[in-house]
């Protein structure tokens, strides 16, 4: 079937957000709370396991077992929610400071998609106003050139269940065959694999040691004039240096 739309993961494949983006977000809201945690680099590597604030500081909870203020063990639920809440302030401050930028050839495939009519959506466990926010602080206009943001909570189940990349799909009225997704770990992968739509990886610092068997590609970043990619698995041409629209239709094509 033909390519007709691009499902972008966002964190780790629109910007590297992690590192020094919620990870600092999340320390800056224990800190506001009173509490004595630090999710340091090594451990927030370990933590990204688990995919969701919410759902990554439960872990946490129950994993690590941290000093709790009063009456939180009573109330989980209401005790993460606040932590989460004030760390989605903290990293939205951080993206509308400019700390967060896209990664190499996001911003150019984005636009080229765009301006050619090749639909554009997004698929993340992030919070929707994180996603927002970063949107916003790559351009004004960049926000609407998506059709559809399935984020967060809007699904039941984050990666890699599936559920919100079925979710970007019914809202698209698109068969899995129709798109290409965008990903950068394997909990993303998996999720959109189990949704049975193909899919390209853009590795990063945390998820390089990842596998993605069956990616239709595995590359390093998308690549810009300049600054070509690296491929290191897939199907992708041997000449081909970034991955532009038309890149993308042909490697859209391998699959079986
Ligand atoms: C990455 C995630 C998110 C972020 C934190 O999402 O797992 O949970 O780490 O964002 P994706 P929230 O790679 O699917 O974009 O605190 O808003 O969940
Ligand atoms: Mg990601």
């Amino acid at each position: 079937m033909r390519l007709q739309a691009l499902i972008f993961d966002v964190d780790g494949t629109l910007a590297d957000t992690e590192r020094y983006g919620h990870r600092v977000a999340f320390n800056r809201a224990f800190a506001d709370a009173g509490l004595n945690w630090l999710w340091d680099e090594k451990l927030y590597g370990e933590l990204l396991s688990v995919t969701g604030g919410k759902e990554r500081m439960r872990h946490f909870i129950e994993q690590y077992h941290p000093a709790l203020p009063d009456g939180a063990a009573g109330d989980i639920e209401g005790f993460v929610a606040g932590l989460q809440a004030s760390k989605t302030r903290h990293f939205i401050t951080l993206v509308r400071r400019g700390e967060i930028a896209p990664r190499p050839g996001v911003l150019r495939l984005l636009r080229e998609a765009h301006s050619c009519g090749l639909r554009l959506a997004i698929a993340t466990t992030s919070t929707y106003e994180n996603v927002e926010a970063l949107l916003l602080s790559f351009g004004t206009d960049v926000l609407g050139w998506f059709e559809v943001i399935g984020a967060g909570d809007m699904v039941p189940v984050k990666k890699p269940a599936p559920d919100i990349y079925l979710y970007v799909l019914e809202k698209l009225g698109l068969d899995a065959a129709e798109c290409l997704a965008i990903e950068d770990s394997d909990n993303g992968f998996r999720a959109a694999r189990r949704a049975a739509i193909p899919v390209a990886v853009t590795l990063n610092d945390y998820t390089a040691h990842q596998r993605f068997d069956g990616a239709l590609a595995v590359v390093d970043h998308l690549g810009e004039p300049g600054l070509p990619l690296a491929c290191l698995a897939g199907r992708l041409e041997p000449d081909c240096r970034l991955l532009d629209v038309v890149a993308l239709k042909r490697l859209h094509a391998t699959e079986p």
